[in-house]
């Protein structure tokens, strides 16, 4: 199906990445669109063309209501009142992510989950370029999907948010797969952790293969209503992990695939991340030495469990990428010492609820140093072990005058930096500056 966008009103909201990009891909159709955000200030403002028509301050109703097509980007939510009205008055709204699926050319990949999607994406980028193929990489993970249609490639690789998926309708996938799915982002949707998933597993529609996990997220009639799909997880999948002799193998069908003793990067998520990377590429028939190859010399992205500094025997973690509580989760059952664990955790805490980390903190020699926005709450989880302090920089401080050799200094936030940074990259590489210069 073709769309033809001349001679309607087009609106975008948000001038972040992704309104940027959508601004020239109309432009370069000949088509102007408006746009609007809600900021006084946007990052992006000086970056508007002159001839784009634009309002910040508040989502201008007169716009919205008067608009054929509305893009909206991912960080606002398509469930405030005003979008609500518009759809009612059958205002198509949808996002930058819907755009592309309408033109992309050549097969994509889609990968979403609450966590881990971005080194599954990454993952399956490198094994696929090191088989030859053009590849593009982008979605959540940073560069915003329309950039991609530039590129010269023969396949997309694409990071997908719930943020994205709510407002995407017509991605058809040659391979789609949901890592996994636990409470995150529920402050966004008003029926909570059900409409989350769903919004979630949406990503399954129209693809051609759907990789699943076997431990969570669909039922058997869920399952059975898939077109074709290739499972992993748990012991009966078609993907395992196996223990033979105190290894731990990645496995196909019970063959075993690669020694994770022979991989850089460690932990039974990555494990999981790496072996979902093979089953993806599987179904795009490359070769599984590239596959093998590439994985056992993948090392992690920076903000995920990055050793950053190492000094009198303390390591400082920079795990800034933990936006949500099972991200912290996986990195405390990661650490394995005898010291004490100072864990910074805090910021905006999306309305999740913490309260099951009080059984990890109760079994760990830990310290934890709560900041941000819901620092004063997430301190109450385990008051025992637990402090306020009001910033990142003054908890940083203070833990470098009490941390003695033997111990690790970690933060995996558990929460998105927004409150007092503009993304989790740039709390990632405060922290890193800060625990260089005090320590
Ligand atoms: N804005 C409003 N009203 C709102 C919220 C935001 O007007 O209610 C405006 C802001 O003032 C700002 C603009 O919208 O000027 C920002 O738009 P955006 O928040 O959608 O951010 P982009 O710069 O377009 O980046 C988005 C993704 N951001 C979010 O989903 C929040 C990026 O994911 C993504 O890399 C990029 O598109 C390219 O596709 C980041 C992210 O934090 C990494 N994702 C969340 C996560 O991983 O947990 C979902």
């Amino acid at each position: 199906m073709s769309y033809n966008y001349f001679g309607k009103k087009i609106l975008i909201l948000g001038m972040g990445l992704t309104g940027i990009s959508c601004i020239n891909y109309f432009l370069k159709k000949g088509i102007l669109p408006k746009i609007i955000d809600e900021s006084h200030s946007p990052t992006f403002l000086n970056q508007i063309p002159k001839n784009i028509m634009y309002k910040i301050g508040n989502l201008e109703e007169n716009w919205i209501l008067e608009s054929d097509l509305i893009i909206i980007s991912p960080g606002i939510s398509s469930f405030k009142p005003i979008l609500k009205k518009a759809r009612l008055m059958k205002i198509e709204i949808i996002s930058d992510i819907e755009l592309f699926a309408r033109e992309a050319k050549y097969p994509i990949i889609s990968i979403t989950g609450t966590n881990g999607k971005s080194t599954v994406s990454t993952m399956v980028e490198r094994i696929a370029r090191n088989a030859g193929y053009k590849t593009a990489l982008g979605g959540n993970i940073g560069l915003p999907v329309l950039n991609m249609l530039e590129k010269k490639s023969n396949l997309y690789i694409i990071e997908l948010s719930s943020f994205q998926l709510e407002t995407t309708f017509h991605l058809k996938s040659k391979i789609a797969v949901v890592l996994n799915i636990s409470e995150d982002h529920i402050n966004r949707y008003p029926e909570g952790y059900q409409q989350y998933k769903k919004i979630k597993t949406s990503v399954y529609n129209n693809a051609d293969v759907c990789i699943i996990n076997s431990n969570e997220i669909l039922n058997i009639s869920e399952k059975f209503s898939l077109k074709k799909y290739v499972s992993f997880g748990t012991k009966n999948s078609n993907y395992q992990i196996r223990y033979y002799r105190k290894k731990i193998f990645l496995c196909h069908k019970n063959k075993k695939i690669i020694n994770t003793n022979q991989m850089l990067i460690k932990g039974h998520h990555n494990y999981i991340n790496a072996l979902v990377s093979i089953a993806i590429c599987d179904q795009i028939k490359i070769d599984r030495n590239y596959s093998i190859n590439t994985i056992k010399n993948f090392s992690n992205l920076p903000h995920r469990f990055q050793t950053i500094h190492f000094k009198n025997q303390i390591h400082w973690i920079n795990d800034s990428k933990s936006t949500n509580v099972e991200n912290t989760k996986v990195a405390l059952k990661n650490l394995k010492i005898k010291g004490t664990i100072w864990l910074l955790l805090g910021g905006d805490s999306k309305s999740a609820n913490f309260n099951s980390l009080k059984h990890f903190f109760k079994k760990l020699k830990i310290k934890i140093y709560c900041f941000g926005k819901d620092g004063n709450s997430l301190a109450k989880i385990y008051k025992k072990k637990s402090i306020y302090i009001k910033s990142l920089e003054q908890a940083v401080i203070l833990i470098s005058k009490k941390a003695i050799p033997g111990d690790v200094v970690l933060l995996s936030p558990g929460c998105s930096s927004l409150d007092q940074f503009s993304n989790f990259q740039e709390r990632g590489e405060f922290f890193t500056k800060l625990v260089k210069e005090i320590s």
